[in-house]
């Protein structure tokens, strides 16, 4: 059996019950194979592949806080910090219900290869807790928070591990979560990213995500002879990446048409009302059936359909696995030209394999949405130097950030016969980094 078959099955066997983790390193390893077999004697003896599946150390703690009845609420917390062979742990917190520690795994291991990708010193790291901040008041979040980050902030530290936002945390989550651990740590230092502007966070950082997505796809589509304005584009999820992305691609002359929730989703034929969408999903903290009193003339639907719209672009930016084969077909039938994930891991397996066989640009995750922790790294360099760069300083490092991601990934594939392959050369290009670092630095 060769080596990666044997790691991947080792995988399996470890960790039972976690087919999200196992997913993210079949992935992963499965593009690696050309890589590792020019080096397998090596990697063998070194167990760099058993090193690299393996994190480093996992916290796994308890969450009590109490609801506005005076009911005693439990949750589980998580961080995963993974691998801190380039630099300290770096990736997001993720507060939603369908938390468990595979989702975890399977999210701070694309972290590593992600990391490494934006060219920036940040070792790979994810956490988060069960718990659902939806439907509950300002006073329960932060009682949440502040009990999550008195077990939380004894493992973490500026040079050490460095949280930050995803699914469920945001701007208000983050601030909490950084008062009490200055509280409990006394110190004010840049031990969160995607912090507020009044106490340490960087311009941009909101935006970065769904900002750099799309300038990777522009990118993409580029040196592929396509321009990107004048394109129609589906985008699924409404959240802070959804948000920006739609926002960027109408700066750039594209036209985003639709966008979803867990709830529905919402179809504009004349293009997204972005203003609309901030004020339901940031302000109002509402759901996406409001948007039609917005826009009068916007279908709301319930349940999942975006990907049934005939576009040009489509970019899934909500969670893991909300792109199937089914959608995959739908879109190539439709004339699809480019698939380029916001979320993490949103194309199943199947599908990513569809739609690169039928010449569907597809840009993986760890590269388009590396746009949010490469700015969380400048938060981070600005954190440390004690100055605040300006807006169009740190979205011109983004930018020159996601053109060179875009060329990594490009030229990686093109290196080991896989030209136009971006899963195999975003993996191999920042999985080269890492590798060099982990065998520099010996058995640890
Ligand atoms: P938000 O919490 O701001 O928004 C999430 C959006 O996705 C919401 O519209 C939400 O709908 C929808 N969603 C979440 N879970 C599900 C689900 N199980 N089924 C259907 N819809 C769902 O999160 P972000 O925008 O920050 O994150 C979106 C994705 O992007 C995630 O995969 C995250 O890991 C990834 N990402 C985020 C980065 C960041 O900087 N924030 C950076 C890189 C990647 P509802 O409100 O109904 O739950
Ligand atoms: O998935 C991700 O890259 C994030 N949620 C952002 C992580 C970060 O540290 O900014």
């Amino acid at each position: 059996m060769s080596y990666v078959d044997e790691v991947i099955e080792l995988v399996v066997k470890k960790n039972p019950a976690e087919p999200e983790f196992h997913q993210a390193v079949k992935e992963v390893l499965e593009s690696l194979r050309v890589v590792v077999e020019a080096n397998e004697e090596r990697y063998r003896k070194d167990a760099l592949l058993e090193r690299l599946v393996e994190p480093e150390r996992q916290l796994k703690f308890r969450v009590p806080w109490v609801d506005d009845n005076g009911q005693v609420q439990v949750n589980t917390g998580y961080r995963v910090q993974f691998n801190s062979a380039i630099g300290p742990y770096k990736g997001g917190l993720r507060l939603h219900p369908s938390v468990n520690l595979g989702i975890i795994k399977f999210l701070g291991f694309e972290q590593i290869f992600k990391n490494s990708l934006t060219g920036l010193p940040i070792g790979g790291g994810k956490g988060g807790s069960d718990f659902d901040p939806k439907g509950k008041s300002d006073r329960e979040v932060m009682a949440f928070c502040q009990s999550f980050m008195t077990e939380l902030c004894k493992y973490i530290g500026a040079d050490t591990d460095v949280p930050a936002g995803d699914i469920g945390t945001g701007a208000r989550e983050i601030g909490y979560m950084y008062g009490q651990y200055k509280r409990i740590r006394g110190l004010f230092e840049g031990v969160l990213t995607g912090k507020g502007l009044t106490y340490g966070g960087s311009l941009a950082r909101t935006e970065a995500t769904g900002y750099g997505l799309l300038y990777l796809t522009a990118e993409m589509m580029k040196i592929n002879g396509i321009e990107i304005a004048g394109k129609t584009i589906a985008v699924s999820g409404s959240g802070n990446v959804a948000i920006y992305a739609i926002e960027k691609a109408h700066e750039m002359g594209a036209k985003c048409v639709t966008a979803s929730d867990s709830t529905g989703w919402i179809y504009d034929s004349e293009g997204i009302d972005v203003a609309a969408l901030k004020e339901i999903k940031e302000v109002r903290r509402a759901r996406l059936t409001e948007y039609q009193s917005y826009r009068p003339n916007s279908e709301y639907h319930e349940g999942r359909g975006v990907w049934s719209v005939k576009v040009d672009v489509a970019l899934p930016c909500a969670t893991q696995n909300e792109l199937h084969l089914e959608d995959a077909k739908t879109l190539t039938a439709n004339g699809c030209v480019a698939v380029a994930e916001g979320a993490n891991m949103p194309t199943t397996l199947e599908a990513t394999e569809y739609l690169q066989s039928n010449g569907v640009l597809f840009a993986p995750g760890k590269a388009a949405n590396a746009g949010g922790v490469a700015t969380s790294a400048l938060e981070m360099s600005q954190n440390s130097e004690r100055l605040s760069w300006t807006f169009e300083e740190v979205d011109a490092r983004l930018q020159r950030i996601m053109v060179n991601i875009c060329h990594d990934m490009a030229d990686s594939a093109e290196r080991y016969g896989c030209k136009g392959n971006y899963v195999i050369g975003a993996n191999i290009a920042g999985f080269e980094k890492v590798v060099a670092a982990m065998e520099a630095q010996g058995i640890v």
